[in-house]
């Protein structure tokens, strides 16, 4: 299998080499793909060195699969290039999440829904992965009304910026800011850009996205999206209110059920999900599951990931697994 890597030289794009390593993906020839002045520069997959190449030297080389991750602009660019060329395309991007003649894919959720014909699929946004993989399984049995969601969220979604402003902050240095305040022994609530409606970029993706993946427009989401100086992974604390009621026994084993979902959750022992633990794994972690006692068939949750991986690279690779093992390619 031919695959280009777009953004290979990105925190994600990195991951994403490493996943694609870790999970042996079939891969005869890959491509190191980045922007003009990245190309010539040198990438490492499984202890190898690779040279970058262009965006059109990699559309012209026809690859099978082209995972993306650099952005929405270049993805709206370069995607139906790739596509038109017959790659397939995995884009981490928000680019095409909400377009309706694309498909916004959490494999252990909506895989199924994919045919040959889909040319350019949509990795749905780090926070509204790894909040629909303890989601879903909960709305198939319970049906979910409203989700009330906050984030604590990695600054490593933001990127190397953000990560390099912490260190100069931890060093008391001067240097270039990702956000408009200090992010150590700070929090954030301004993840991406505000929206006419008072809600950031990053609250409306869940809002909107959350919807379009459990196919149901009834489901109520609102959200409050917020940074924090931490770098293992996104935390989540959810209510839910379901048309049903529940055991709450029942819930802590459709959770630890769900392929890809791990439950964490027990208090004698200090046992719950935390990003630091959560860094460098593909699952989702689930913990601090109660019943909300202020209203009726309403929980409340616990949900951590590592959004480089499940967030992001690996959710990716798993839907470049499920187009070969599907002959979707
Ligand atoms: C963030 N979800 O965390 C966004 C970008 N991946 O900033």
């Amino acid at each position: 299998m031919k695959v280009a890597v777009v953004g290979a030289t990105g925190m994600v794009g990195q991951v994403m080499l490493k996943v694609l390593a870790e999970r042996d993906f079939p891969i005869t020839e890959l491509l190191p793909v980045a922007s003009e002045k990245s190309v010539g520069k040198k990438v490492t997959y499984k202890d190898k060195e690779y040279t970058i190449i262009s965006l059109a030297d990699a559309v012209a080389a026809k690859p099978e699969i082209a995972i993306f991750s650099a952005g929405g602009g270049t993805s709206l660019e370069w995607a139906p290039k790739f596509a038109e060329n017959g790659t397939t395309v995995v884009d981490n991007s928000s680019a095409w999440r909400m377009d309706p003649t694309k498909k916004l894919v959490i494999p252990e959720i909506n895989a199924s829904e994919l045919t040959k014909e889909d040319k350019i699929i949509a990795n749905p946004n780090c926070s509204t992965i790894q909040l629909l993989m303890a989601l879903k399984p909960l709305h198939d049995k319970y049906t979910i009304k409203r989700a009330v969601v906050s984030t604590y969220q990695s600054i490593t979604g933001t990127g190397v910026k953000a990560v390099q402003q912490l260190e100069n902050e931890y060093e008391d240095k001067e240097g270039e800011m990702a956000y408009p305040y200090p992010i150590h022994r700070n929090a954030l609530p301004h993840c991406d850009v505000f929206q006419d409606n008072g809600y950031t970029k990053e609250e409306m993706k869940l809002t909107n996205e959350t919807k379009k993946i459990l196919g149901d427009d009834s489901v109520s989401v609102t959200a409050t999206a917020i940074r924090i100086p931490v770098v293992g992974g996104h935390s989540e604390s959810v209510n839910l209110e379901f048309e049903n009621d529940f055991e709450e026994s029942e819930v802590r084993k459709i959770l630890n059920d769900f392929p890809g979902v791990t439950v964490q959750d027990n208090p004698d022992t200090n046992t719950y999900p935390m990003p630091i633990y959560a860094e460098g794994k593909n699952d989702v972690f689930v913990g601090r599951i109660r019943r909300d006692y202020s209203q009726p068939n309403s929980l409340n949750l616990w949900v951590v990931a590592d959004n480089l991986r499940k967030g992001a690279a690996t959710n990716a690779v798993q839907i470049a697994e499920y187009l070969i093992e599907n002959k979707l390619v």
